[in-house]
């Protein structure tokens, strides 16, 4: 069975979710990021930056343990073990692949850089209103995307979705201001959470 080593946040939900809708058995090991738990040295063996999510398989490709950190590679590494949520058709992936890397490097990283502004000892507010209109921007292109396609990267639930859903919900859940006014998000959003691999995920 894989062993995940996670928390709640938007990272640690994109590989939850990842193992659940992949349908591969795990089990969580909750990781208390304010205890630093995360920086002991059994944590640090299997990812040297100190950062959640990392999964452990023991029945990696060709019977190898893997020991894998990075919440996408780990949502990759899921959908290709277990054959989900890839385009099969090739001509279908430059786009997957496009939405995808939105969603985990424009989204999820402007929403920690946020918080650590706001949150800073000396919060300074002009460059957090910053990184919001830009993250807000961000969200307004993939409202009018989700206006045109049914998914992130067309008419299939992809990895770009389960992606994307992490920062999405997370940003519901302590920047809303930032998601109003997008309808087509907002449809999207609760179809994804309805779906019940997800909502077992989200239960930290
Ligand atoms: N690029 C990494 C980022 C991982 C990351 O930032 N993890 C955060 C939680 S969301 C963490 O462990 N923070 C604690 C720390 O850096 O000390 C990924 O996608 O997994």
């Amino acid at each position: 069975m894989i062993e995940l080593y996670a928390a709640g946040t938007s990272n640690g939900m994109r590989a939850r979710i990842a193992l659940e809708e992949c349908g591969l058995p795990y089990k969580l090991n909750f990781i208390d990021l304010t205890k630093g738990e995360n920086k002991t040295p059994q944590f640090l063996a299997m990812n040297p930056n100190g950062q959640i999510p990392v999964i452990v398989d023991p029945e990696g490709p060709g019977g190898r343990k893997v020991t894998l950190a990075q919440s996408t590679a780990i949502l990759l590494y899921c959908a290709e073990k277990s054959g989900k949520f890839l385009p099969r058709d090739p001509a279908a992936r430059p786009t997957m692949l496009q939405a995808l890397m939105s969603a985990s490097t424009d989204i999820t990283p402007l929403f920690g850089t946020i918080n650590a502004v706001v949150r800073a000892r000396e919060p300074h507010a002009p460059t957090a209103q910053m990184f919001k209109d830009r993250l807000r921007e961000f969200f307004r292109v993939w409202d009018a995307q989700l206006g045109k396609t049914k998914y992130a990267a067309g008419d299939e639930v992809t990895v770009a979705d389960l992606s994307l859903l992490a920062g999405y919900l997370r940003t519901k859940g302590a920047l809303a201001d930032l998601l109003e006014g997008f309808p087509n998000l907002a449809r999207w959003a609760d179809e994804m959470t309805a779906r019940p691999a997800v909502q077992r995920a989200l239960k930290f």
